[in-house]
């Protein structure tokens, strides 16, 4: 062999080893899609078969969770011994020109170690109806204050940091298209918010920055092969936020919402699944990762994915790097371990990156787990065209345009929710 070939054979096994593999070629094209069979949701590793919720929940559920966390997401850690104080910043009873409550609350947590970091939480309640409403939890990219233009929303505590590493759109009212707040409010949702990077800032240089450090055994150097990853620490901050929103007394604890776009969508899913006070479980335009089948390598792929962000996923991830095929498992069974809580999919359609039919594909798979709770998932395999929304016990649609969250998304949402909180009304 040539000297230049050899070197081009190293390199290659060494992207192989490491697993990320930054230029990767991308397929857009359906017919370049690889023959692959799906995973099935309903036969476990040793073959078994099942046909019961009661088999489902006992063995198999527990058998892809684990694998979910071992090879994907990385292990939750359980015994955090974070402590968390809830300290009121503020309450305005007439938000929204007298639509809402809104409060703001600093979340204080503080290590075993006696290091401590802080979040905040911006919440609207809608002042009618009276008593306990759904609240639909979710992150925002650019801080709290970018999600409406409201004068008296504190800037998010991560700000400052995440400015001078050169991120930008943080100023107040900045991504307020994606925060449908009047429409949520006006029917009867409250909508919680907090700033991802204020639990775990989004760059692989910024873990020390966030909870991590607090965290038992960690390394500021390494990670464990199942160590997990931001997508894991953030969905453990969702799960905070739940803890804090089962006090408050609007709320209704029983009817809680998860929602993220994109890999907040990845977030939400991961979040949504291991924490059950999450009665609906929403993905926008999650893509690789999130809610699109991984085993169709269109769009972003593993390879791109851990190349891009390698703290996303645990270490074990980037194995399947140019190798799907090997995956044990596919996304269609992430959605899966939602049931019998209800999960909902959406798309864009100019989004191709996170493959809208790969998208719609893993949410149909999903349905052969909710048919053993006698409940219905998508009808067809056949993707719904634009604003056909399918709201099933899975909710489906796919909206024109790109990737992003409109006012189109949220009306879906509350739709599909109203379904679920308020069936026959
Ligand atoms: C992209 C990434 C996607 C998606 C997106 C986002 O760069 O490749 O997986 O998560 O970012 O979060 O907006």
């Amino acid at each position: 062999m040539k000297r230049i070939e050899l070197l081009s054979l190293a390199l290659l096994m060494t992207a192989t080893i490491a697993g990320q593999n930054r230029n990767a070629p991308v397929n857009y094209d359906e017919s370049q899609v690889p023959v692959f069979e799906i995973p099935d949701a309903l036969t476990c590793q040793d073959g078994q078969r099942i046909t019961t919720a009661k088999q489902w929940e006992k063995k198999r559920r527990p058998e892809l969770l684990r694998m979910f966390s071992e090879l994907e997401y990385g292990v939750t850690q359980q015994n955090t011994g974070i402590k968390v104080r809830y300290e009121l910043k503020s309450v305005n009873p007439n938000a929204m020109g007298g639509l809402a409550t809104q409060k703001q609350v600093l979340f204080k947590f503080t290590g075993k170690n006696g290091l401590t970091h802080q979040a905040l939480l911006l919440l609207y309640i809608p002042n009618a109806p009276k008593g306990r409403v759904p609240v639909i939890v979710s992150y925002n990219f650019h801080g709290n204050q970018t999600t409406t233009f409201e004068e008296d929303v504190i800037y998010s505590p991560s700000k400052e940091l995440m400015k001078s590493m050169g991120s930008d759109a943080w100023e107040r009212g900045e991504q307020a298209t994606r925060w449908s707040y009047v429409l949520a409010l006006s029917r009867g949702y409250a909508v919680a918010t907090m700033n991802y990077h204020d639990i775990y800032p989004d760059s692989p240089a910024l873990r020390k920055f966030g909870i991590s450090p607090l965290l038992p055994g960690y390394n500021e150097d390494s990670r464990e092969k199942d160590e997990w990853g931001s997508i894991g620490i953030w969905a453990w901050g969702y799960s905070r936020i739940a803890d804090y929103l089962e006090k408050e007394k609007r709320i209704d604890k029983d009817c809680m919402v998860v929602l993220g776009h994109s890999r907040l969508g990845k977030t939400s899913l991961w979040a949504g699944v291991q924490d059950k006070r999450f009665k609906v479980v929403i993905s926008n335009d999650s893509g690789c990762g999130g809610a699109a089948l991984a085993k169709r390598v269109f769009g972003e792929n593993v390879a791109r994915i851990t190349a891009s962000f390698p703290h996303w996923f645990c270490p074990a991830f980037n194995a399947y790097s140019e190798n799907e095929a090997a995956l044990p498992f596919d996304q269609h069974e992430l959605l899966a371990l939602v049931a019998p809580r209800h999960v909902y999919v959406a798309s864009a359609e100019d989004d191709q990156w996170a493959d809208p039919r790969g998208e719609y594909l893993s949410a149909y798979y999903a349905g052969q787990v909710y048919q053993l709770y006698g409940m219905q998932g998508l009808a067809s395999m056949e993707q719904p065209a634009i604003h056909q929304p399918q709201h099933f016990d899975v909710g489906y649609h796919i909206r024109a345009g790109k990737h992003d969250v409109t006012e189109y998304d949220w009306t879906c949402y509350l739709d599909f929710c109203d379904k679920v909180f308020r069936p026959g009304k």
